[in-house]
């Protein structure tokens, strides 16, 4: 299949670029660099270095006598992309390009407008491009599952059946979201419902959690292959932050008691999840939505099995929780739709946790301390930083 993926240079756009291309597919990836600036705006690196898109790019055909198309601009850019997807016409479009840092779209009102704009007007852009070119292309939509939030009842994959007043309906899953950024995962999945109710777009929402690991069988063929891992208060996401925190000997920040529960992934379950689902595609005007999740666990329990598997002393420290959540509630959450795909689920193992000790251990002088202790906060809207 040609398959477009979008946010290529990112954290999991990378490897799953990797991923399809070393399964034969004829894939191109189209990236504007945001990520990059982020880093550049706020003094943040990944802890393991990565090469310029180019370079990696280059490097793939080097190690595995592949190509990949390379696509440079911005999807707010609507004639660039339209360009884009009328050049390559992809059967499949995996769009993972968005601002992704909850954190990042709380700083104040400009990151809130920026996060929304980006990412609400930027997935319109892709759906007009598909309507204009190929309404058969199917759009394999990166959501959240923070697009649910937690509550009180069981979280069904996307949608509801509803009873009220004797009569019944089949609607979108209520959603009560904790951030700008998980919003626009929001807005997104209604633009896109829309999108497939009237003008008969194919797409599958993937309702991710949250991600943990760094490397997967093609990153891990040569360094200049390797995707980013980061360990910062704004883009490091909770099990990479405590794995780098235990090799650093700082202690491990749980935000809260730790009650909050969240769905977990595996680097591997994702990139094979986005694979599974471009070569099963949703049917025309289906609005297909998965929970991208393969096990859950609270925040504490991640600390504790960090520090459980860590071969050495670790500290757990309780902060006043930053953010506005819950950290006592129910979760269950249905995710069996990729499993009938064809899913085998990594869990989280003592072995995967130490091979994430070695890749930090390997970079540990690069990590910058002081940008380990959250610093901003969801409950002072702030007008400028
Ligand atoms: P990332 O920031 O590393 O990658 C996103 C990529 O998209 C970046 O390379 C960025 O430069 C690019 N991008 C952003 N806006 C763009 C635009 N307007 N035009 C072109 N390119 C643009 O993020 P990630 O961790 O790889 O996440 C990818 C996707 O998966 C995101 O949509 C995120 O919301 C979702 N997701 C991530 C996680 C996680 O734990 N990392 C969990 C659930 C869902
Ligand atoms: N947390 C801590 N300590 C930390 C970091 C986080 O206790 O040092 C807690 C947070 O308060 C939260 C949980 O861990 O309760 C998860 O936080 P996170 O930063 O790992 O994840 P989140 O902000 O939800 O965002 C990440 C990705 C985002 C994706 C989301 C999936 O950055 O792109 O959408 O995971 S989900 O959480 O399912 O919505």
């Amino acid at each position: 299949m040609r398959i477009l993926v979008l946010g290529g240079d990112g954290y999991l756009g990378w490897p799953t670029a990797l991923h399809l291309s070393d399964r034969g597919h004829h894939v191109a990836v189209l990236d504007n660099f945001a990520r990059r600036s982020y880093d550049d705006e706020l003094g943040l690196q990944s802890l393991v270095p990565i090469e310029s898109l180019h370079h990696r790019v280059q490097a793939w055909h080097e190690v595995s006598g592949r190509r990949l198309e390379l696509f440079v601009g911005d999807l707010l850019d609507a004639e660039f992309l339209l360009d884009a997807v009328s050049r390559f016409r992809p059967a499949a479009i995996v769009h993972y390009a968005e601002q992704r840092s909850a954190p990042y779209s709380m700083i104040d009102r400009k990151h809130a407008v920026y996060t929304q704009h980006n990412n609400v007007i930027g997935t319109l852009n892709v759906m007009f491009a598909i309507a204009e070119v190929d309404c058969d292309i199917h759009l394999v939509k990166l959501g959240t599952m923070g697009e649910y939030g937690t509550p009180n009842i069981d979280i069904e994959e996307g949608w509801l059946t509803v009873e009220h007043n004797g009569r019944t309906d089949r609607m979108l899953y209520p959603k009560k979201p904790g951030s700008f950024y998980h919003l626009t995962k929001v807005h997104d999945s209604h633009n896109i419902e829309f999108g497939c109710r009237t003008w008969g777009l194919r797409a599958t929402d993937l309702n991710q959690g949250v991600v943990y690991g760094q490397q997967t069988d093609q990153t891990g063929r040569d360094p200049r292959l390797a995707t980013r891992f980061d360990y910062d208060a704004v883009f490091g996401t909770v099990l990479n932050r405590f794995v780098i925190q235990a090799v650093l000997g700082h202690p491990l920040t749980v935000y809260g008691s730790g009650g909050q529960t969240r769905g977990l992934i595996d680097i591997r379950d994702t990139i094979e999840c986005i694979r599974l689902a471009c070569e099963n595609p949703a049917g025309a005007g289906e609005f297909r939505v998965f929970n991208q999740i393969t096990e859950t666990m609270s925040v504490a329990d991640i600390a504790k099995t960090v520090a459980a598997t860590f071969p050495g002393n670790v500290e757990v420290e309780y902060l006043d929780n930053p953010r506005v959540e819950l950290d006592e509630h129910y979760y269950n959450v249905v995710h069996t739709g990729l499993i009938e795909l064809g899913l085998q689920p990594h869990l989280l193992s003592d072995t995967l946790i130490d091979s994430l000790f070695a890749v930090a251990a390997r970079h540990i002088d690069r990590a910058d301390l002081s940008l380990m202790r959250p610093t901003i906060n969801w409950r002072t809207p702030a007008n400028r930083p």
